[in-house]
């Protein structure tokens, strides 16, 4: 017997929903696939935020998760559930076959995890996907092995809601019943939304999505996506894309859940038109932002993992080290391979004309652009581990002289009499020492370019990066002033030629850049500010959107945005080169200066800040779920607390970050405050035509 029949609960009521649920102390239940198991930005929303939400919520919070055996082993600490109606509601699927992993998440915050083993729930898969068509109208084709997926975890967790909350109905009848809310990421945790809605599961539910499956792919495509919005034909855009079925899921789970959000407002205006619902707010991603004590800490780590890039770099271009370590600038963009969605392209395209301008400017300064972003590969080339054995091999050399030498300085020191010369270099340098010596340096001679890849690609005649390094002919020349190097795997410490974690990686560069053409959020120019480093980013990702909205002459901050919404994409490609250009141009004590300014921006990324919204559109679902409960004795600070969060302001640049006394959140750019005085939810700020801009449009004076 498959849970369909036993997991559906009404109560009597139209939407299933009892009047009598109670609001404080509620239990929160969040539902994604990278639970414990990293595979791009979704792990870094939940990973990130963990800390803030135990801190709300404690054991009433747990994340659910499909099943990574081997993530889990090593991000996940078993525990046996203390709490008794989610220990019934385990106990009751595991009876029927269905195997659950409960544990604590080893990350900070230590969140409570249920990681549910799809593969025990497919024996029902054939069952599912006729019940999905069946109150759904929802098809699934066979052969999408992702969509199978989908709907097998979805079913599996509508069928744990279904349950907890009929122990929890059972377990409380004597007491007062607590409220449930369910938060579900992404559409491939949202099967479960539209199978709730109709058993009527007493919950309330939010739906948040990073991304839709449409925009990622039409602006994939050729298409001029954000001037056609309006007009798009979802359904037949789908079709055509073969994705109509997992659209269906997306569109299912975005309405029918009881509030809708999404991480950006341009993403929101996306989802208006792709997904035909408006959200109902944005929940911007934050990050858990550590302050150091002292300014000086986080520009020494800079100079030190600077210095393992550079030793790096030394192998790489071994042989071609005709540039001054001194006069060289790090630029890099990273990220999962999306071409044009990622700006790659436009990136590409800037860094030629950027050395061009160096070329031409006779500047001193060499920029080494990398680009971090995993493709197929078969290995490392062998170029790639010989030039770092080689410098390997020198550094051992060295350091054998130069003890050798410290031994024989000494020695001649101890044996010196009056009217000797004092020791000098010729009698330090022994012949042998000489000739190791040479052989190193014969060693490093190479009669070739320093590759532009460090791997070798399984499909390199075809990759798009390495063709448009090749158009444009960023080749390592002598004369290029600006090198690149493609590293198609993401970075880490146990790497054999390029030993460094991502996030040290990104401290010793000077430059983050992310020209994206779609990017709902953009987590990595994020990153790079609450790391002190400044980054270019484009008023087409959320994350450039919102702080162009929030500061004042951002670039001051080392956040410059490129225009990809008004501008040609020639006028882009110049406005980004320049911006590097400039950027090359500044003195060592600007880059600090800079540097520190933002570092100083990281609180308002901080979880503790945006969080906030999080907060509202949990309690806009419960509002909208028990209304009844928020009569006009509700304690409003149950949510909200006392305490207003405050912004800090650079003192470096008075008048910036745009002042904004009072309560001021993130989603204040739209709302999630049902009724709030002063709060509309009819504009998408920072996101709008320019044709359509209207100053009044603002929240907030500038
Ligand atoms: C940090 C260190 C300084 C170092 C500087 C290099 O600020 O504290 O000691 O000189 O980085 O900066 P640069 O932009 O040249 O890498
Ligand atoms: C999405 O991941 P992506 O890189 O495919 O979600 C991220 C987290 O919300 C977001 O930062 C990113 O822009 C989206 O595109």
């Amino acid at each position: 017997m498959s849970e369909t029949v036993t997991g559906a609960h009404t109560n009597g009521t139209l939407d299933g929903r009892s009047s009598d649920r109670e609001i404080k102390g509620h239990l929160l239940f969040e539902i994604a696939t990278e639970v414990a198991n990293r595979v791009g930005g979704i792990y870094s929303v939940i990973k990130s935020k963990a800390p803030v939400t135990t801190a709300e919520y404690g054991d009433k919070y747990t994340l659910i998760g499909p099943l990574n055996r081997a993530s889990a082993a090593v991000e996940v600490e078993p525990l046996t559930p203390t709490n008794p109606e989610l220990a019934a509601t385990i106990a009751s699927m595991q009876k029927r076959g269905i195997q659950l992993l409960y544990g604590r998440w080893l990350i900070e915050g230590a969140p409570r995890v249920l990681l549910i083993d799809t593969k025990t729930g497919y024996q029902f898969l054939d069952e599912w996907k006729s019940d999905l068509w069946n109150v759904a109208g929802i098809p699934s084709p066979p052969g999408d092995d992702e969509t199978n997926e989908a709907i097998v975890f979805g079913y599996l967790v509508a069928w744990f809601l279904g349950e907890i909350e009929t122990n929890m109905g059972q377990f409380v009848c004597h007491e007062k019943k607590k409220a449930i809310i369910a938060h579900f990421h992404e559409w491939l945790a949202g099967v479960a939304l539209p199978l709730t809605k109709r058993r009527r599961i007493d919950v309330t539910t939010i739906f948040t999505t990073h991304a839709t499956l449409l925009g990622r792919y039409l602006c994939a495509g050729s298409v001029d996506f954000y001037n056609n919005l309006q007009w798009f034909d979802v359904d037949a855009e789908a079709g055509k894309r073969g994705i109509y079925h997992r659209y269906c899921i997306e569109r299912a789970a975005t309405h029918s859940a009881d509030v809708f959000t999404t991480v950006s407002h341009i993403t929101a205006y996306e989802s208006e038109h792709l997904l035909k619902r408006k959200p109902d707010g944005v929940l911007p991603n934050g990050l858990n932002v550590k302050k150091f004590s002292a300014m000086h800490e986080f520009q020494n780590l800079h100079s030190q993992a600077k210095e393992k890039i550079s030793d790096f770099v030394r192998g790489h271009f071994h042989g071609h080290n005709d540039f001054d370590p001194e006069n060289t600038l790090y630029f890099f963009t990273a990220g999962r391979y999306e071409y044009r969605n990622k700006g790659v392209d436009m990136f590409i395209e800037s860094l030629a004309r950027l050395n061009h301008k160096l070329k031409v400017s006779g500047s001193k300064t060499t920029i080494v652009a990398f680009l971090i972003m995993p493709a197929q590969t078969n290995s490392l080339s062998v170029e790639s581990l010989k030039g770092q054995a080689v410098i390997k091999s020198l550094h051992d050399t060295v350091d054998v002289i130069t003890k050798s030498i410290g031994k024989r300085l000494i020695d001649r020191c101890l044996q010196w009499k009056d009217g000797d010369d004092v020791p000098d270099e010729k009698d330090l340098l022994s012949s042998a020492d000489k000739i190791a010596l040479k052989r190193r340096l014969f060693a490093m001679r190479r009669h070739n370019l320093p590759p532009i890849v460090t791997h070798n690609m399984v499909n390199d005649a075809e990759d798009p990066v390495l063709n448009q390094l090749r158009r444009v002919q960023l080749y390592n020349q002598h004369s290029d002033r600006v090198k690149v190097i493609f590293h198609p795997e993401f970075l880490n410490a146990s790497n054999p030629i390029f030993p460094i974690d991502y996030d040290d990686f990104v401290r010793g560069t000077h430059m983050g850049v992310f020209a994206s053409y779609y990017e709902p959020w953009g987590y990595t120019p994020a990153e790079c500010t609450v790391m002190g480093v400044p980054s270019i980013t484009t008023n087409l990702s959320g994350f450039g959107c919102y702080m162009e909205e929030l500061i004042e002459n951002a670039s001051d901050y080392g956040i410059y945005i490129v225009d990809r919404r008004t501008k040609g994409v020639d006028d882009s490609v110049n406005q980004l080169s320049q911006f590097m250009f400039d950027f090359a141009g500044k003195s060592r004590r600007q880059r600090i200066n800079q540097r520190n300014r933002t570092e100083r921006l990281s609180d308002l990324l901080d979880w503790k800040r945006m969080g906030m919204e999080y907060v509202k559109a949990r309690q806009l679902a419960l509002r909208r779920a028990y209304p009844s409960c928020y009569d006009d004795n509700f304690d409003e600070s149950y949510f909200f607390g006392g305490d207003e969060p405050k912004l800090s302001r650079p003192l470096s640049v008075p008048g910036s970050p745009r002042d904004r006394s009072g309560l001021m959140t993130p989603g204040d750019f739209g709302s999630l405050q049902e009724g709030a005085e002063g709060l509309s939810t009819e504009d998408y700020i920072a996101w709008k035509l320019p044709e359509e801009e209207e100053q009044d449009d603002f929240f907030f004076p500038l």
